[in-house]
């Protein structure tokens, strides 16, 4: 039997921790035949909660599940993990301006990177969910400087997965037909979900998307708008924001970057940018890329229309501005 491997979830009490801890426990984060560790983290108020995380997991009998740490206490939680999963993080309350948030999180999450980088293991590899995510990210590279910037990587593969959903949707295909959808850019408003290179395989092979789909006015607009929107849109249908699909995505992302991303297929992360496609060196934006032997790689060459162009640039400003911002709230 292979070693067990140490997965840190942050915000394990919360809607997203409730969903990812028995998907990850049954074994579709990291292969049916690897046993793992948990070491669940939140704050003072939610321990109770948290401790009943602990006790339905015992209760599962999961066979691949060696241990559970439930814990308050960051450096319990970070010893020597090997996955962080950050979900952790201060919510945006009604009438909260967007700088408090951003002041809040990156507290949060300078905090966190000391603790990682102190006590995780050499070759933690770490994914933020929580809000905002891309820049959460770049904080807390700027403050684990010894974790490998190749490490460090967002979730934006919920939205590529929703693009991917729309796309089978309106051509009526299995959603397992449909590939390589790109989303670029920032996980907010501004990401474009772009489907110029996005495929559906047929009998007669690969077709794109753009060929299939006659009507292209829907893809620049309605399905980008649609794609954007729709963690709103399940947010006031449940009352909740998205959970089991932010979940679902997170094991994902987790899953190909480990394992591999399967041959000819790309999906998004939100990765350091190292100037591919003219995105500024250093933000941490979203990009197509390809994994394997546990590393990504931005896929190169692709053709970008002076449409994308513009969307890409418009979230990269954003990106931009939001780093600029959690500097300031770092300085106050
Ligand atoms: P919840 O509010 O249900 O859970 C967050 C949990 O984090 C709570 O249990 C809270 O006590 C805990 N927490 C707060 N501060 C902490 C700290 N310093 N250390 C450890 N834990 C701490 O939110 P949930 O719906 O689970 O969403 C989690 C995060 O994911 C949010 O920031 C949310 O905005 C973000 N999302 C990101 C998505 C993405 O695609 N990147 C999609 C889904 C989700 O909206």
């Amino acid at each position: 039997e292979k070693d067990p491997i140490r997965v840190l979830i942050t915000g394990a009490a919360g809607n997203i921790g409730y969903a990812i801890v028995p998907m990850i426990a049954r074994g579709m984060m990291l292969g049916p035949d690897q046993p793992m560790i948990l070491h669940l983290l939140d704050i003072e108020p939610a321990s109770s909660s948290l401790e009943a995380v602990k006790m339905e997991l015992q209760d599962s009998a999961f066979p691949l599940l060696k241990g559970v740490i439930a814990t308050t206490d960051v450096v319990e939680a970070c010893k020597d993990v090997n996955i962080a999963i950050m979900m952790g993080g201060f919510p945006r309350i009604a009438g909260m301006e967007r700088k408090d948030v951003m002041l809040k999180n990156v507290v949060i999450y300078k905090a966190q990177a000391s603790a990682l980088e102190r006590y995780a293991s050499e070759d933690c590899k770490v994914l933020i969910v929580a809000n905002p995510a891309n820049t959460n990210a770049l904080i807390l590279k700027e403050f684990a400087p010894s974790i490998p910037e190749e490490n460090i990587t967002c979730l934006t593969r919920l939205d590529h997965n929703r693009a991917l959903a729309q796309l089978a949707d309106k051509l009526s295909v299995p959603v397992s037909s449909v590939k390589n959808v790109i989303v670029w850019g920032n996980h907010s408003s501004t990401q474009y979900p772009d489907t110029n290179h996005a495929t559906v395989s047929t009998k007669s092979g690969d077709r794109l998307v753009k060929e299939l789909v006659t009507d292209h006015n829907w893809l620049k607009k309605e399905f980008i708008t649609e794609v954007q929107q729709r963690g709103a849109a399940v947010l006031r249908a449940r009352k909740q924001s998205s959970a089991l699909s932010a979940a679902s995505a997170a094991c994902d992302h987790i899953r190909d970057w480990f394992l591999g991303t399967p041959k000819g297929t790309w999906v998004s992360m939100g990765v350091c940018s190292d100037g591919s496609y003219g995105i500024p060196p250093g933000l941490v934006y979203s990009f197509p890329v390809i994994c394997e032997k546990g590393s990504w790689k931005i896929v190169q060459g692709l053709n970008i229309d002076a449409f994308s162009r513009e969307k890409m640039d418009d979230s990269a400003r954003e990106l931009a501005e939001e780093k600029d911002l959690a500097y300031s709230c770092l300085n106050a």
